[in-house]
């Protein structure tokens, strides 16, 4: 169909989901209605984000349902004139590209580009409102170069250091993983079941935030998901008791533990070390050994589920080895298990069987003593085999007997301090972030190693550090060490400081690293003297409404604050969280069931926007319900959502009055459905209830129907008022149909930024009841008011009135008698 307007006015009828896609992508490729405005200071901004895709393919159902909702959120502060910066870019490192090039002796890059090429084309047919000339790419050298930049400030404050110790290491991708990619025991990505490797690896020192993180959620409580907020904290899981030393009996330094409930100390019957912890090695008695090296060998064969799971049989072997207890000096037994980390606390515990369940299972096991410390009117441990943790008075415990578990915590607290033997403490269950991987399709990390000077950062004006260029197909198959290791021309450098020969670090990061900061870059993605311009982060940050998949709830959102909080120690910016607000939209399953191809229930985003046209795939997602909610794609009636539209789009096209009509005059009842939708739909959209506002916008239309059809008729005022607020509406859900509706009513494009339409009070009353204003017994003025008026509100609003005033013509009044709501009566001082 062409795009010349005449013709199409011409047939009013011709409403054609799919002609309407094409003639006004094309327009919209001119008009760029979405681009952030950098000149205009006096307007307010908002930042509207989305989870930037990797790009694995072409979008799918997920993809539409997420930008979706984030493009109702960003056109509608379009529409309210706000200056508004919505980008888009793909987080573009990563495995899968790796894998996929290997497969087809290729380069990552390719499969990488292209799956880039055809999201933005799906993009492009979707019409989110980006602002396209944004766009960002982390796989590009000029983004990466930041990356790299930004892990050196890292490194220089310490930030970013390189240990070694026991990683997590998936057999299957050869690499090594975060413990924030092990779920379960399994890889996160592939499914494996995880090992243990002793590797020297890089690391971000996210601990040292560990308290900002947490204490900084203040900020977020009214603008994150509470189930979001609670894993965030449960993730970096902050405890307090006490660390409390315990001599060893044949060691001169004691040994310290962690322990939640000092309280029960009295009631430490054994102490209990990580077997795979340094300590039990060092402490285990001579005859004793071969049965701890044993232990320990099966230990590290385990996997973290089987060691974690309360349902096992403690297993353990003593370590012939005694502790004392420091508030009675009683001697107990020190044994190695696997129940207890060793890298949590101080990686042994002391063990208070009455009252902590593992303890009691483990006593049990090895028939160890068991001493209630606590009266808590519960079974007795021993004879139930229950621990009893909860509240209760304190028992056999000096000092601080008779007092409760509360009071209790403190008071040993003193003590121990006061014969220097404890103190207060705090642990954190958040582990450094580990952020090295052998992986080839990542950013290199910018270091050199050189024999003389040790670890020596690429100077600044090196970067960005490029991957090597000739590494392709199988020479990125993993191996156990970096691909990046093979290319000898890359690896070997001359030492930045002594000039002498050395080696690049031939790891590459983890792709959250590049995703921890893109919003920033989004900014001021074209510039060159830093990571970001920090007067365009001034301008846009932080980000007003963060919308994506609650699958990113811990690590992407845990990255990105911390990354927020070193840039502001940094001083690079005056802000410490990143994203005041964020909306986690829920699955798109079919048939109650996640959409999988061995279920062979997927749905084919392109198939169904071929069939029904953008509007309705993007309409019917979001009237499927709240966004936070599961869409069912087998309960949504895309025919429904495309006949809506049509009617919609007759009803603009039937309006005969001139755009501009004034629409006072016209028929009321009408123009106060239409006010009341407007008044409604913003607070619902405010409020991310897209679906009720679509209800109403359909009520509207409806509405709208009736009154051409059985009255009003297409000539009258409000008619158009009607039509033009619901189109108005419509295009924040479907924009084009929208837009050719706008068309339709004589209306200039783009309507995406038309302006919002504001409600008129006055027309805001449910409904009214005439009311009489009498002046000296006379009627002067009849007022239009809400039944439910007050009084004192109808008496202001009958003085107000011109015509009482000049029926009062100035005189003083003696008394007003209100019956609200219908007579007023107002007499006059003579
Ligand atoms: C004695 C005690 C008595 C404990 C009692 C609990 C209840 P959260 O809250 O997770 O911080 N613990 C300490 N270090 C450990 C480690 N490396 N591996 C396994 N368990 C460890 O838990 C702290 C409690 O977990 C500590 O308090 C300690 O046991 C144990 F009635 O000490 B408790
Ligand atoms: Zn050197």
């Amino acid at each position: 169909m062409s795009s010349d307007e005449t013709s199409r006015n011409d047939t009013p009828e011709g409403y054609d989901p799919r002609a309407v896609q094409d003639t006004w992508s094309a327009r919209w490729a001119e008009l760029r209605p979405f681009r952030a405005d950098e000149s205009d200071d006096a307007r307010e901004r908002r930042y509207a984000l989305d989870m930037f895709p990797y790009p694995s393919g072409d979008l799918h159902m997920g993809h539409a349902e997420a930008f979706a909702i984030g493009d109702v959120r960003a056109r509608f502060w379009f529409q309210r004139g706000y200056d508004v910066l919505h980008p888009i870019g793909w987080d573009s490192f990563g495995l899968p590209a790796e894998n996929a090039a290997i497969k087809r002796d290729s380069h990552p890059a390719e499969w990488t580009y292209a799956n880039i090429e055809t999201q933005a084309a799906s993009f492009q047919r979707y019409a989110p409102s980006f602002d396209w000339s944004r766009r960002l790419h982390t796989s590009d050298p000029e983004y990466y170069r930041w990356t790299q930049w930004l892990f050196l400030r890292f490194y220089e404050r310490g930030l970013a250091y390189r240990k070694g110790g026991q990683v997590n290491w998936c057999p299957n991708d050869q690499t090594v993983l975060a413990n924030e990619q092990v779920v379960g025991g399994h890889c996160e990505r592939c499914g494996w079941l995880v090992e243990k490797r002793v590797l020297t690896q890089w690391y971000f020192r996210i601990t040292d935030y560990a308290d900002r993180l947490l204490d900084d959620m203040d900020q977020l409580e009214d603008g994150w998901p509470e189930r979001v907020l609670l894993m965030q904290r449960n993730w970096i899981g902050r405890s307090t008791g006490a660390d409390v030393d315990f001599v060893i009996e044949g060691r001169d330094a004691p040994v310290t533990v962690y322990t939640t409930r000092p309280d029960t100390l009295f009631g430490a019957t054994f102490m209990v070390v990580a077997a795979d912890a340094p300590l039990a090695e060092e402490i285990v008695a001579p005859e004793q050994r071969a049965a701890f090296e044993a232990y320990r060998d099966e230990v590290s064969r385990e996997s973290e589920i089987e060691r974690m799971s309360a349902e096992r049989e403690k297993t353990g072997v003593f370590l012939g080895r005694y502790a004392v207890n420091p508030v009675n000096g009683e001697r107990i037994p020190v044994w190695a298990s696997d129940y207890v980390l060793a890298e949590y606390g101080h990686g042994a515990i002391m063990a208070v069987p009455a009252h902590d369940q593992r303890d009691l299972d483990f006593a049990l096991k090895f028939d160890l003593p068991v001493r209630v410390v606590v009266e808590t009117g519960g079974p007795d441990p021993v004879q139930s085999g229950v621990a009893t943790p909860g509240e209760g008075t304190i028992v056999n415990s000096g000092p601080i007997e008779g007092l409760t578990k509360t009071d209790a915590i403190p008071r040993i607290i003193e003590v121990l301090e006061e014969r220097g033997t404890g103190k207060a403490a705090v642990n954190f269950r958040l582990r450094d972030w580990l952020v090295s991987r052998q992986r080839f399709w990542g950013c290199p990390i910018p270091i050199v190693h050189c024999a003389a000077c040790g670890e020596v950062p690429v100077p600044d004006e090196e970067l960005p550090v490029k991957l090597p260029a000739d590494l392709k197909g199988a020479d990125l198959a993993p191996k156990g060490t970096s691909p990046l290791a093979a290319a000898e021309a890359w690896v070997n450098v001359a030492c930045p400081k002594c000039g002498g020969a050395a080696q690049r670090d031939t790891d590459t990061m983890d792709t959250f690293v590049d995703s921890s900061w893109y919003y920033f870059r989004y900014c001021s993605p074209q510039y060159t003297d830093g990571p970001f311009d920090p007067e365009a982060v001034r301008r846009w940050m932080p980000v007003d409404q963060y919308t994506g998949g609650v699958e990113h709830a811990i690590l992407h959102l845990l990255y990105s604050r911390f990354f927020t909080k070193v840039l502001y120690d940094l001083g690079m910016i005056d802000f410490t969280e990143p994203f005041l607000r964020l909306l986690n939209q829920g699955q798109v399953v079919n048939g109650g069931k996640a959409m999988s191809k061995s279920l062979g229930n997927g749905v084919d985003l392109g198939e169904q926007i071929d069939e029904f046209g953008v509007d309705v795939v993007r309409l019917a997602m979001l009237f499927a319900g709240p966004p936070e909610d599961d869409i069912d794609w087998a309960d949504v009636s895309p025919q429904g959502m495309a006949k809506f539209l049509s009617r919609l789009h007759r009803v603009a096209a039937e309006v005969t009055s001139e755009p501009g009509t004034a629409p006072a005059g016209g028929d009321v009842a009408l123009r106060r459905v239409t006010h009341r939708t407007i008044a409604e739909v913003t607070t619902l959209v405010d409020s991310d209830r897209f679906n009720v506002a679509i209800a109403r916008l359909m009520e509207l239309v409806t509405a709208t129907r009736r009154a051409i059809d059985g009255g009003a008729g297409p000539a009258d005022p409000a008619v158009r008022e009607a039509a033009e607020t619901a189109t108005l509406i419509l295009s924040l859900f479907a924009p084009y149909t929208a837009e050719d509706a706008w068309d339709r009513l004589g209306r200039r494009a783009p309507v995406a930024t038309a302006g919002w339409p504001s409600a008129d009070p006055a027309l805001l009353v449910q409904e009214s009841v005439t009311c009489v204003v009498q002046v000296a017994g006379k009627v002067r003025d009849r007022l239009e008011v809400a039944p439910d008026i007050d009084a004192a509100d109808l008496e202001r609003q009958a003085l107000a009135s011109p015509k009482i005033k000049d029926a009062l013509a100035g005189a003083d009044i003696a008394k007003v008698i209100v019956r609200a709501p219908k007579i007023v009566n107002i007499v006059p001082r003579r």
